[in-house]
């Protein structure tokens, strides 16, 4: 290691923000001013990666690849688009227990383990994050709940602390950053003596219903948590707001407890963009394999370590940051569960350096397949197959796959090879879309 102690992680995602719904990523301001200003200044001060992507453009399979640094459907369960709440009670539909994870791994290279947030991973008895190598858990297990009952769409209270059923009064991201900050404040002391943490901060923002710190009123009048009747861009932006408030909120508990210069932060988004969402000047958004579906922020943060105003076009996906992760906390993934993310460790120390990362995707719905090699993608959706020059057409709209056949066959046998080294999507495996052209017209 580079550093006398190892450093403090925290890997902060956000759920449904699209690609360009951030400041440092193009986003206009709102109506009072700039969306995310604490996340604008942690890319400032660190790393900006404008090529990167989530494991999936739907929730829980991307969070299976962060887990477990495998493509996602490796595991049955991360072939649900996405989980949802008829999974509780199944022993199948979650994340298997005996998997080693990014938090387990992490643990056994030394460090103290907590999610705050989300978890999506399934329900417990058979699942939970105290069974998946967290120390802690302070969050929900859902999907999505209500910002202010904290409910799940079945109407379930969904806040725990570890598998013990909590209640408190509050706005969930405000709840969640305070946590994020107790925690820290906790382990100051530890981390100062070498016992350092990883801290997983799963925001259900800027994610339905449409609520913002001033909608408890809402909250009692929507009809279901999809909210199909509700929320409008200002809305959505105050909820990205209050989420970067709360970012701002544990950068200035590290900076107190001495700890910021050698604290590794990630921020990301777990797929692409819904439908208040700027993904600009990609198409599509969550649920597509088009870029708008899967290119997301990333940002990194690390003074000891991370040049200031740095910019990388390295193409990497989730589970490439889990590996990083575990490679930069001194972790090794274990010899039965080779892992397919490659760590960019070394893109953090040099900013400069890039090497050559085919990515690989696919859904179940629309029969969706694609794969970024280079400045290329190879697309299907549906019956219809298409090639992009991303470098060129990031909104993929000229395609090449006639004019540059040779390539495009290529690439899609390349895909195909890629397929069958993973598993088939099962008879059972469900597709849930919240909505459809009758609810609103497509985008
Ligand atoms: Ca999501």
């Amino acid at each position: 290691m580079l550093l006398m102690n190892k450093p403090n992680i925290i890997f902060i995602v956000a759920d449904d923000l699209g690609f360009a719904d951030l400041g440092c990523y193009g986003a206009r301001d709102s109506v009072w001013g700039p969306v995310s200003p604490n996340i604008d200044a942690l890319a400032a001060g660190g790393l900006r990666m404008t090529q990167g992507y989530s494991n999936s453009p739907v929730c829980s399979p991307t969070r299976f690849a962060l887990m477990t640094m495998r493509y996602q459907y490796r595991v049955r369960g991360g072939m649900e688009e996405p989980i949802n709440s008829k999974s509780k009670g199944s022993t199948t539909l979650g994340l298997p227990t005996d998997i080693p994870t990014l938090p387990s791994l992490l643990k056994d290279a030394g460090y103290t383990t907590a999610l705050i947030g989300k978890w999506h991973l399934g329900y417990p008895p058979a699942f939970g994050p105290l069974r998946s190598g967290y120390d802690d858990f302070y969050g929900i297990m859902a999907g999505g709940v209500d910002y202010f009952s904290h409910c799940s769409g079945k109407g379930d209270h969904d806040l725990f602390v570890g598998e013990q059923e909590h209640h408190e009064v509050g706005y969930l991201t405000d709840l969640l950053s305070h946590r994020a900050v107790d925690y820290i404040d906790s382990k100051a002391a530890s981390a100062k003596a070498g016992q350092p943490f990883f801290m997983s901060l799963h925001y259900t923002a800027p994610h339905w219903p449409w609520e913002t710190r001033d909608d408890a009123e809402v909250a009692t009048k929507i009809a279901n948590l999809y909210h199909l009747d509700g929320g409008n861009i200002h809305t959505y932006h105050r909820m990205i707001q209050h989420m970067d408030e709360g970012i701002g909120w544990v950068t200035e508990s590290l900076r107190k407890n001495g700890l910021l210069d050698n604290t590794l932060i990630v921020f990301t988004s777990d797929n692409g963009g819904e439908r208040f969402s700027n993904n600009w000047p990609l198409v599509g958004g969550k649920m597509d394999l088009t870029e708008g579906g899967i290119r997301v922020p990333w940002v990194a943060h690390w003074p000891a370590v991370i040049p200031a105003g740095s910019v990388s076009a390295q193409h990497c996906m989730t589970m490439d940051w889990s590996a990083t992760l575990l490679d930069v906390g001194g972790g090794k993934p274990h010899p039965n569960y080779p892992i397919d993310g490659q760590s960019i460790f070394k893109v953090l120390r040099d900013p400069t350096h890039t090497f050559e990362r085919p990515l690989y995707w696919r859904m179940n719905h629309r029969q969706q397949r694609a794969m970024r090699l280079g400045d290329w993608k190879y697309l299907k959706v549906d019956d219809n197959e298409y090639l992009f020059n991303i470098a060129h057409d990031e909104r993929e709209r000229a395609n090449l796959a006639d004019r540059e056949g040779e390539r495009f066959a290529t690439m899609r046998q390349q895909y195909l090879s890629w397929d069958a080294t993973v598993p088939p999507i099962p008879e059972d495996a469900v597709v849930s879309l919240v909505y459809s052209t009758k609810n609103m017209p497509e985008r």
